[in-house]
């Protein structure tokens, strides 16, 4: 990027992190320990993957997308001191709500978790007559309540932006069908109050290549000075079914709709055995990512093949150059 740019947050020395290897030049690259967890962590679990962590009292904590051996959708806390080894809580979580219309458990999966204001909010797709977004908050990772879901069927991946814009609260999602939705666009949505979402906006379809057949949005957008940096999943159709990569987009400050830039290239793609292998074969789908906002770095969580849970890494100047030099 020719202009110098801030990236807004706090510092996070502990931040997980490997250097590249020397003689590598990609953008985004692999840990060396993925996958990070697996089932073994949970004794009931078939798959853990698509999970999200946040920084936490110094040390980390998380929800974690635990499919059991039963194959029912559930998401479960969990903590660490440094960000690789995971606790998880073996059963899943309770919500509390004022109207068990809400918190009647069907499924939830494929979580995001934001620190907002005053308290962690978590948005993940809830099971309510079909796929929507679940929105609840937690201040502890132990006690969980469940607000209004924020649409209605059919809708997933809700991204909440960790600050108000505009005075609302902000929220990416992608509209879908009820089924494993052979199309997808990330749209928009503002909120007064966390319940009631409206003024929608279109952000972006898919685009041909890697991201041909749909879009969603991943970890919760950072903001730099220069725009929202969002790293987003995309889907090709191939002759044997659907390939998850993910890329990047700079989504404008005020107007998070407009895109700036958006990646031509993917930045991750599944070429490693835990990627290509697994219940659902060549998956890498990113919902969360910690950033040490002084030196830039990013550590990136994302699920493999639909069954273990890995961790990339990137730094945020070059990737913005990248960004900017690789546009579609
Ligand atoms: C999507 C979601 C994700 C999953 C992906 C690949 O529709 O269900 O949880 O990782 O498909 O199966």
């Amino acid at each position: 990027m020719a202009v110098k740019f801030e990236i807004k947050g706090s510092g996070l020395e502990n931040l997980p992190w490997e250097e590249r290897d020397s003689g590598s030049s990609e953008i985004v690259w692999r840990y060396s320990g993925n996958p990070i967890i697996t089932r073994k962590a949970v004794p009931t679990a078939n798959s853990i993957f698509n999970s999200a962590v946040v920084p936490y009292n110094g040390e980390f904590a998380g929800v974690f997308r635990c499919d059991t051996i039963a194959r029912e959708m559930q998401i479960h806390a969990g903590r660490s001191a440094d960000g690789i080894h995971w606790e998880i809580e073996p059963e899943r979580i309770q919500f509390q709500s004022a109207d068990e219309e809400i918190s009647r458990h069907e499924y939830g999966y494929d979580p995001r978790v934001c620190w907002l204001e005053d308290r962690y909010y978590v948005t993940w797709c809830n099971g309510y007559h079909g796929p929507t977004i679940g929105v609840g908050y937690t201040y502890d990772f132990k006690e969980f309540t469940q607000l209004e879901n924020a649409f209605l069927p059919f809708n997933r991946n809700g991204v909440l932006f960790p600050r108000r814009i505009g005075g609302k609260f902000a929220m990416l999602s992608r509209p879908s069908d009820n089924g494993h939705t052979p199309f997808g666009d990330i749209y928009y949505s503002e909120s007064p109050d966390m319940i009631h979402w409206g003024h929608h906006r279109h952000v972006m379809s898919p685009r041909g290549g890697w991201q041909s057949t749909k879009v969603g949005a991943g970890p919760t957008p950072i903001e730099t000075s220069e725009g929202w940096l969002l790293l987003y999943h995309g889907v090709l159709t191939s002759c044997n079914g659907f390939v998850y990569s993910f890329g990047a987009a700079l989504l404008d400050l005020e107007q998070p709709w407009k895109i700036i830039y958006r990646t031509r290239p993917y930045l991750l793609h599944p070429r490693e055995l835990y990627e290509n292998v697994g219940d659902v074969p060549n998956v890498v789908f990113p919902c969360a990512a910690l950033v040490d906002a002084p030196t830039g770095r990013m550590a990136i969580y994302y699920g493999g093949a639909d069954t273990v849970t890995c961790l990339a890494f990137t730094r945020i100047p070059e990737l913005m150059d990248y960004l900017q030099e690789n546009s579609l």
